[in-house]
């Protein structure tokens, strides 16, 4: 395990590997960066470091993708492995077992400093400013400059015993407010919500440019009352350096890029958005009243680097920051009731729709359940979780399914999922509000029926007859596998 404690040493690992792509012609916040950006993740180009910005400091940069994917070969999810400490070579299976393992660990709490990096610059009362940063216009029809795509928002209760570090987005509003999602059935909406019952705003602070296994694990939901910063710590098996806000009783990661601290409304909205989506599209025209962030302080590192997400089609951050490690989680929680899960997947291509969950090809032997039960199970257990809020579909399969191979999961779902009965219902459920086959009423109240696709092999196939796979590997003898393997190249296949 390595960890980098900087974005700027992520960065200079990512160099090494040809992951980041310097670009010092000028370029327009308005737009432009959002682009450039996107056709990076189209293309699995090196993520865009913008170092010159149109009518912002000299200094101030951007980092686009943090952690898109690459189209190097088997560096695939090299951003994703290297931001949590892993082997850039690191497959999906191990990124999400690695991930779930550590769940199982004793959290270290962070540990607090005198001063970091992120206190090179204060910005205090009347010189807040946020226009001055480079805050990009994303996609055409956004309703504004958009400050906070992937920073960790920090919120305490107001017993202060739960520490929460979350991503939602925030839209600029003007030089010292921001609007932003807060969600109910967020842990941000849910501390949100205990201090309006105090009647009292919410301090928070947002933390940019971190360390790179922090929005990983920010994007992970864990369940209420568990700390994020703790679970990084016991991932890590390290405390995280964190230190003091400067107008709020908070702390943030030491060497954050920029701080912006303050107090979230418990009464004030103001319209925010729209924004192009993780799911892939853009609610026209379409902005709603979101509560208003009041800015007291900023700090920020010296030549501060703002990462920022083009979310939108698959695949970006959304769906690797936020999608994966909720695979983790579900794989954990499907553990602890004790199903012999192989592993679990959100396919990338599918913007965090599929959860694919793989059970060992024992499980009834091994759970006395029968297909009809199994699913129940797990439909239970997952969307009464946390992390089944933002899911709203499940593919159970056995594990000769590789879940981290799309076209493998594709193939299982169109040839074994029964096109009546295999689509199980659960209605009424808990849905985070953005999926776009919701209806008004749906969204209105955070609410959808979520459906499980069974892909299991039918409870009533005999060993002896059920269907075999007609793959190489699966369809001929060992000895035949072998010899047309070592005779390939005289076949005349080059
Ligand atoms: C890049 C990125 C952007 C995200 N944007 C939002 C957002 O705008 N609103 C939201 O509710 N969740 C968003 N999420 C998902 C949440 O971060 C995720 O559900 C997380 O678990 C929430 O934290 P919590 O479990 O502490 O509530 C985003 C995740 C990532 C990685
Ligand atoms: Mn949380």
């Amino acid at each position: 395990m390595k960890h980098l404690k900087s974005l700027r040493e992520y960065i200079d690992v990512l160099k090494e590997i040809g992951e980041v792509q310097e670009i010092d012609q000028e370029v327009d916040w308005n737009l432009e960066i959002g682009a450039i950006t996107r056709r990076s993740y189209d293309l699995k180009a090196p993520a865009p470091l913008f170092n010159n910005i149109k009518g912002i400091e000299k200094g101030f940069r951007v980092l686009g993708a943090p952690g898109g994917v690459s189209r190097q070969p088997g560096l695939y999810l090299s951003r994703i492995a290297i931001s949590l400490g892993l082997d850039p070579y690191a497959s999906g299976q191990e990124i999400i077992e690695k991930l779930a393992q550590a769940r199982l660990k004793t959290l270290i709490p962070p540990k607090l400093v005198q001063t970091g990096s992120c206190k090179e610059n204060i910005l205090l009362g009347n010189q807040v400013d946020l226009l001055r940063f480079p805050a990009p216009i994303i996609h055409a029809g956004d309703g504004g400059r958009y400050i906070n795509t992937i920073g960790t928002i920090v919120a305490q209760t107001p017993d202060k015993k739960w520490t929460n570090w979350s991503i939602a987005r925030m839209m600029i509003l003007d030089k010292n407010r921001m609007a932003g999602i807060v969600a109910p059935a967020q842990h941000l909406g849910k501390i949100h919500a205990m201090w309006k019952e105090l009647d009292k705003p919410m301090p928070f602070a947002l933390a940019l440019g971190v360390e790179p296994a922090i929005p990983f694990v920010s994007g992970m939901p864990v369940p209420d009352f568990v700390d994020e910063s703790g679970f990084i710590g016991a991932y890590l098996d390290e405390a995280l350096e964190v230190v003091r806000c400067e107008t709020v009783d908070l702390e943030v990661p030491a060497t954050a890029e920029i701080v912006i601290e303050g107090l979230l409304s418990h009464t004030e909205t103001a319209p925010e958005g729209p924004m192009g989506e993780y799911a892939g599209y853009i609610w026209q025209g379409l902005s709603s009243n979101k509560p208003v962030y009041h800015v007291s302080a900023i700090t920020y590192r010296n030549d501060p680097i703002l990462p920022v997400v083009v979310a939108g089609e698959p695949v970006e951050e959304d769906h690797t920051a936020w999608g994966l490690p909720a695979a983790a989680e579900v794989l954990h929680e499907l553990r602890q009731h004790n199903l012999p899960v192989t592993m679990c997947y959100t396919p990338l291509e599918t913007a965090v729709h599929w959860l694919v969950v793989t059970m060992d090809m024992e499980w009834r032997e091994k759970t006395n359940l029968n297909a009809d039960q199994l699913i129940q199970e797990i439909g239970k257990i997952i969307f009464k979780s946390h992390v089944g809020y933002g899911i709203p579909k499940v593919l159970v399969m056995e594990n000769d399914i590789d879940p981290t191979n799309t076209a493998e999961v594709v193939w299982a779902f169109a040839t074994r999922c029964h096109p009546g009965t295999g689509e199980v219902h659960f209605p009424m459920e808990s849905m985070l509000n953005l999926p776009v086959f919701l209806r008004t009423d749906e969204k209105k109240v955070f609410m959808s029926t979520k459906a499980i696709y069974n892909c299991l092999s039918q409870d009533s196939w005999t060993s002896e007859h059920r269907p075999r796979r007609t793959s190489f590997r699966e369809g001929w003898p060992k000895e035949i596998q072998e010899r047309v393997l070592n005779n390939w190249h005289a076949y005349g296949y080059q």
